[in-house]
């Protein structure tokens, strides 16, 4: 399939229209294996997020507000369907916007975003109230009524499966939806929100509204009609998120990254632990809110963990997206890759051994080598900040206590790991970890039926599971006088 010519223009979804942006304004996506331009699009400023809310109200108010929850339910399980039936496009347009290799996500995005759908259209006629007897002389129960319209504001990493993991439960929920890719990773949401509209979906329950962050992702925040924002991003826009939605009080809620640690003890199944630790920190070329990227060795074990991952680095298969073949593909934009290669740079001033890659590969697209730092000490920037690429900083402690406060030790509190054969360790660390999750003898896995967030700069909230329907709905009481 051959996408890449720069005369492919894509529009704007909304009201179940493909339009024009009102300025007429478009800017091009490009495939981060070349730099080349893939297509040109439709860019949403304040104007057209405005018509996109119009028409979210209007479809809330209306044809799907009114409409069973079952066959809301059933709707979406149309949607699953048709994904399903167009997934070799699905994920050759994913990999061409983002860089992702095509055999991840086939085995992963694509089942994910499957999975997330069937399990809250079968959740959509199962949001309950609750009969509460407060008193004698009244019936009093609630009702869960769904939030009105949502914006979604999503990223670049797993721009179909983070998509649906915020439209899902808010459909699920009754909500209509403003959905704003990230403006390098467009194409794939342009096409679910084709597909929802084939499903049945009525127009305006899914509008999408490519653009800047600044300025279409800004007009969402301070759109007054807006009665939630659901984001996943960086900690410095979800700041200004918050502060953007106490204009209208809208919700928020916030997946904002990490700077997780993956523990390894020496009494731990060394060969599973450096292969998970390898995959925690390359998957998806780092680019994983939950990636592994300080990986804590005991003293005993550190030289060999250092060793093994450094040979797993050097091993990983890096290259064409495309291709089958391919565990590691490039980051998704030249800003990404400086970024990137800026951080290594600062890691070897501030003293780190670099073991494994450390350079840019080759000189087209935005490839950098699968990289290990060793010798990182717990204060340096590399092992306190946020790099969101495949750098692992390998970090040596003493004992338990060292272990953990390392582990706790920066701003964020999204993930953790530990590997160890002691099953009473195992529970002391997940009791004293901080994190939203606690992988033993594992690195990485999420499911839908999970919560899924964090704390501190990880943001908060959490989505996924029954948790997320609490965060698209309105608890309303009634109560009946029954007294004479
Ligand atoms: O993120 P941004 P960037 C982290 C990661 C990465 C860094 C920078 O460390 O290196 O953030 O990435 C929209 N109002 N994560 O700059 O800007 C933007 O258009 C409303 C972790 O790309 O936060 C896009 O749709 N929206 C993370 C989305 O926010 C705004 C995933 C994310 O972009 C906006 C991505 C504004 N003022 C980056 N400004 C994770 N948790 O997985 C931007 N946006």
């Amino acid at each position: 399939m051959v996408y890449a010519f720069s005369d492919w223009t894509q529009k704007l979804l909304i009201d179940g229209k493909r339009v024009d942006a009102l300025s007429g304004r478009t800017f091009d996506t490009l495939d981060p294996s070349t730099g080349n331009v893939i297509a040109r699009i439709a860019e949403a400023d304040a104007a057209d997020v405005d018509v996109a809310v119009r028409s979210a109200r209007a479809a809330f108010e209306g044809e799907w507000g009114r409409m069973r929850a079952s066959e809301r339910g059933l709707l979406m399980l149309k949607l699953a369907e048709l994904i399903r039936q167009n997934e070799d496009e699905l994920v050759n347009l994913e990999s061409l916007d983002s860089g992702k290799p095509v055999s991840a996500i086939r085995r992963q995005d694509l089942p994910a975003v499957i999975d997330t759908l069937v399990y809250y259209a079968g959740m959509a006629d199962k949001i309950n109230g609750q009969v509460i007897p407060a008193r004698q002389d009244a019936l009093t129960y609630t009702v869960r009524e769904p939030l009105g319209v949502v914006g979604a504001i999503i990223p670049w990493n797993f721009p179909l499966m983070i998509g649906m993991w915020k439209i899902a439960p808010a459909l699920a929920c009754g909500c209509t939806v403003v959905l704003k890719p990230a403006e390098i990773t467009p194409l794939t949401a342009l096409r679910i929100g084709e597909l929802a509209l084939e499903a049945g979906f009525p127009a305006g329950t899914l509008n999408v509204v490519p653009g800047f962050g600044k300025i279409a992702g800004q007009a969402i925040v301070d759109h007054p009609d807006i009665d939630k924002v659901t984001f996943t991003g960086s900690p410095v826009v979800g700041r200004q998120i918050l502060q953007g939605a106490a204009s209208n009080l809208k919700r928020v809620t916030l997946e904002l990254g990490g700077k997780s640690a993956n523990i390894i003890f020496p009494d731990a199944d060394l060969d599973a632990a450096v292969k998970a630790a390898g995959a925690g920190i390359f998957f998806n070329t780092g680019q994983v809110c939950s990636a592994g990227s300080r990986i804590l060795a005991h003293e005993s074990v550190y030289d060999e963990v250092v060793e093994r991952l450094a040979a797993r680095a050097a091993s990983t298969r890096i290259g064409d997206p495309r291709e089958t073949s391919t565990a590691m593909g490039p980051l998704v934009s030249e800003v990404q890759m400086k970024r990137v290669l800026d951080y290594i740079e600062i890691g070897k001033k501030e003293g780190a051994a670099l073991v494994a890659g450390g350079s840019r590969h080759g000189d087209t697209g935005y490839y950098v080598q699968p990289t290990v730092f060793a010798g990182v000490e717990h204060e340096m920037r590399i092992s306190q900040e946020e790099i969101f690429g495949p750098v692992a900083t390998v970090i040596r402690f003493k004992d338990d206590d060292d272990a953990l406060r390392i582990a706790n030790g920066t701003v964020y509190s999204l993930a953790a790991g530990v590997w160890t054969g002691d099953i009473a360790r195992a529970h002391r660390f997940t009791r004293r970890l901080k994190a939203g999750t606690v992988w033993v003898n594992t690195y990485g896995p999420t499911d839908i039926r999970l919560p899924w967030g964090g704390a501190r700069d990880s943001g908060f909230g959490r989505e996924h599971g029954d948790m997320a329907i609490e965060n698209f709905t309105e608890p309303k009481v009634v109560w009946i006088n029954t007294g004479r």
